[in-house]
């Protein structure tokens, strides 16, 4: 045990190995499942929880939002079992480790550090003079936070920011509160994550979400996934690719990183998959260069409209003209752009490209799959825009088997959206709200993650209210938000575990401690059900099964209702009785929400259900042209001076975004450190650098204020990667990052897009 704990503590050392890199899946992902069961001091709690995730009657793993099957035995993967078990440990963090611990000692901790001393039990605030979190009651934090949000000159002077856990009862009633209380302003996880594609897909198609279930993966021809690292971030994808390509599907990974679990996947569920030699999934792999997507899918579109032109029947003519806008305008932009340009972009061959367009015209029924190597750029939304246009031209969306598939991230990210968490809410949605609940909305637009950073520096924003999440560690430019936080009268944290953002309060702060998707929400007419929605639309039921951390925890759905009863007195909806019966706040979803009808209903009989989606039901492109849109995008290439790379900030097979399980990357063969930064050996041959030398890391800005960003002693790590590239981990990287490098349209924060140099570190010997 005491081994198992040293192997896995993360001490932000210095020293890495890089080891061969180990296949996807298999008797690795096996043992590693194991260990971080025992490493919770719970194992028997956990293998039981294991059993029961994604379970009819169980809960919603609280890991990634990839969809489920209910056939089958076990419904989790490794990194699902790593995200159950780190919720559901034994370890606490009270009172008692807040007398023994000051803020300032705490910030001398690593990421893991912090969530590894355990659940958070109690709700405590933050005391300037002893520099320590102290014990306080529930009523006298709901106090503190009411007199705040009370005494504001206007409620746009408070936000309230959303982590994609909470579940479709919490952020409902969690909207309508802020609403009442008079603010659109709900910064949410999204902002930084698929904005770009809510964007891009409204625009495009007329909704903002996916248009495949998973049962299209069954009947596609070829699945393309772009910027995306199932092995890691969405294993359960892989058992659907896998599916997919035993019934004939090709698959396409563009990714500048051939990533394990593309490459080289043994399905841990199945006997063969633990002993066999493991599928190469991918039948092509494209090494674009990062940021190479734009050119990329403009010259895939050039090889189907020049085969089409050449007399091969490649384009849904039919489709095109009657259910699409703008074909002729993209067709003459498409012909307008030179293979040359296309080459130079993408850093991929005419062949290459050639060779995808291959797989696309043999293919009768296509889905694009993408995560945030498509979202997280300055041409994000053009990114998805030129998909989207690629599936077009030969028809592929609103059929079995074909269409868009964002893939989402938190668990319920897509959920919280559809339950209105979204400064940008629609008329519609507000004109629902406003006659089921009997007030007058809020209509002005708020503010998305990175605009409220900026509105707390200004002093525009005085409380932060966050259920979930880790606002400081998650956005782009610490030092930045660190400032703005600090300018804070009240910042209110609503968590699970210990993690960074506790320890950049403002004038006041509070921990508000909440159960976790795996524990038992007892309420005064029982257990209560709780719902999320996945990456493909489907509603499910969630139900903890374990006993609370502590009896102290509230959970999401009573700390709302009961700060609303406090700060909204006046208000005439009855709070403690949605609170003490979630039936209720889902009858007020059925009557706000189209979709939700009968909602109770359908999830006692059924369990789960499916959104409508005029793309997929009908073909319908709810769009200003009432048709889907081809929009033109033109290449906008970054400037990467000389002796500069481009580096992309990306997750580790060990973390759950700002949650550091371990120091080591398995699949990319990285051992004991989490400071590496991924260069190509060409690179570091021009540069003058070696495999494992100590760099300094300076980003560059040329036309901002601060021009150049530092962060210290990174180890380089020869590896895979296109020339010109560069990768280092999440959040590690993100204070080099400035808040004003973001996605065109969508605000999104440009996370894998960042003009790097390289520098020996003074400690590099
Ligand atoms: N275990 C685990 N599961 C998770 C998470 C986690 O941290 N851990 N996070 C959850 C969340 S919130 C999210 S949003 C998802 C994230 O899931 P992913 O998007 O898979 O996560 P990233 O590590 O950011 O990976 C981005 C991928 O894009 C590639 N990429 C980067 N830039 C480019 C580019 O310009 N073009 C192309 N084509 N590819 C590029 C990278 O090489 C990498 O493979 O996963 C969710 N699930
Ligand atoms: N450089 C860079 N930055 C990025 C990204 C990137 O790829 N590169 N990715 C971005 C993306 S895609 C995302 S989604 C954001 C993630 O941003 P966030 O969602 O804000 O961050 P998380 O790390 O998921 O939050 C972890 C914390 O959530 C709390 N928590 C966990 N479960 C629960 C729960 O059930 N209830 C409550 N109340 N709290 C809980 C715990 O206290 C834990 O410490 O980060 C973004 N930041
Ligand atoms: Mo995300």
């Amino acid at each position: 045990m005491d081994n198992m704990k040293d192997n896995m503590t993360n001490n932000n050392s210095n020293k890495s190995s890089h080891h061969k890199p180990a296949k996807a899946g298999g008797f690795s992902s096996l043992k590693s499942t194991l260990k971080h069961i025992i490493k919770s001091q719970q194992p028997q709690t956990n293998l039981k929880n294991l059993l029961i995730a994604n379970t009819k009657d169980g809960f919603d793993c609280p890991g990634c939002a990839w969809g489920d099957k209910q056939e089958g035995f076990l419904h989790f993967c490794e990194n699902g079992a790593k995200a159950i078990a780190w919720e559901s440990t034994s370890k606490k963090v009270d009172a008692k480790f807040f007398a023994e611990h000051t803020v300032s000692q705490l910030l001398k901790q690593s990421d893991y550090w912090l969530e590894y001393q355990g659940r958070l039990t109690q709700p405590v605030r933050y005391n300037q003079k002893t520099d320590k979190y102290e014990a306080v009651s529930w009523d006298d934090a709901f106090s503190l936070i009411a007199e705040h949000l009370n005494g504001l000159s206007s409620p746009d002077q408070a936000e309230f920011y959303t982590s994609g856990r909470a579940s479709n009862e919490a952020s409902f009633l969690y909207q309508l509160f802020g609403r009442l209380y008079g603010t659109n302003n709900f910064p949410d996880c999204s902002n930084m994550c698929h904005e770009a594609s809510g964007v891009a897909l409204t625009e495009s198609i007329g909704i903002g979400k996916g248009t495949v279930v998973l049962d299209d993966f069954d009947h596609a021809d070829a699945i393309f996934v772009f910027g995306q690292n199932p092995g890691s971030n969405h294993p359960r994808m892989l058992s659907s690719l896998q599916a997919a390509k035993r019934q004939g599907a090709k698959i396409v990974s563009i990714n500048p990183l051939d990533e394990t679990g593309l490459k080289r996947f043994k399905n841990p569920q199945e006997v063969e998959g633990v002993i066999g030699s493991g599928t190469a999934l991918r039948d092509l792999y494209l090494p674009i260069k990062i940021n190479g997507d734009v050119p990329f899918l403009k010259g895939l579109c050039k090889a189907l409209i020049e085969r089409d032109d050449a007399g091969q029947d490649v384009l849904d003519k039919s489709f095109i003209a009657k259910y699409c806008h703008g074909y002729d305008e993209f067709q003459q932009n498409i012909t307008g752009t030179s293979w040359a340009e296309i080459e130079q972009g993408s850093g991929l061959s005419q062949k290459q490209i050639n060779q995808a367009a291959d797989i696309a015209c043999a293919s009768k029924k296509t889905i694009c799959c993408w995560a945030m190597g498509m979202t997280q750029h300055k041409n994000a939304v053009a990114n998805i825009q030129l998909m989207t246009n690629f599936l077009m031209l030969q028809g592929n969306l609103g059929k079995p088997g074909a269409g868009v598939c964002p893939v989402r991230g938190h668990s319920n990210v897509q959920g919280d959206r559809t339950m209105g968490i979204w400064e940008k809410p629609s008329a519609t949605f507000l004109n629902a709200l406003q006659q089921t609940y009997d007030f007058i909305v809020p209509r002005e637009h708020g503010f998305d993650t990175l605009e409220s950073i900026q509105a707390m520096a200004q002093g525009k924003v005085k409380v932060l209210f966050a259920l979930g999440g880790n606002f400081y560690r998650a956005t782009p430019d610490h030092t930045a938000t660190k400032q703005a936080l600090a300018n804070c009268d009240l910042t209110v944290q609503v968590s699970t575990k210990l993690n960074q953002s506790h320890l950049y309060t403002g004038k006041n702060g509070l921990i508000l401690p909440a159960l976790g998707r795996t524990e038992i929400d007892q309420q005064a007419t029982g257990i209560q059900t709780v719902t999320v929605e996945n990456s493909m639309g489907v509603v499910q039921t969630s139900h903890g099964k374990i006993p609370p951390a502590s009896n102290l925890l509230k959970s999401e759905v009573a700390i709302v209702s009961d700060l609303a009863t406090l700060t909204l007195p006046k208000s005439e909806i009855n709070w403690q009785q949605m609170r003490d019966d979630y039936r209720l706040i889902r009858d007020g979803i059925a009557k706000v929400i189209p979709g939700f009808e009968n909602f109770n209903q359908r999830i006692e009989e059924l369990g789960e259900f499916e959104l409508p989606n005029a793309v997929r039901d009908d073909r319908k492109f709810v769009t200003s042209t009432g048709k889907a849109n081809f929009v033109v995008h033109d290449i906008e290439s970054i400037h990467v001076p000389k002796g500069c790379l481009l580096m992309m900030t990306i997750r580790s097979h060990d973390q759950f975004n700002t949650t550091v399980y371990t120091d080591n990357d398995r699949y990319r063969g990285i051992h004991g450190s989490r400071r590496v930064v991924f260069v190509n050996a060409d690179d570091l041959n021009d540069l003058a650098l070696r495999n494992g030398q100590l760099v300094d890391i300076h980003s560059h800005w040329p036309n901002e204020q601060i021009k150049i960003r530092m962060i210290e002693d990174f180890i380089l790590v020869e590896y895979d990667i296109p020339c010109g590239c560069a990768a280092a981990y999440y959040p590690e990287t993100n204070d080099l990052i400035p808040l004003s490098s973001v996605a065109d349209k969508s605000n999104t924060p440009a996370y894998k897009s960042v003009v790097i140099s390289l520098h020996k570190a003074d400690k590099d010997d």
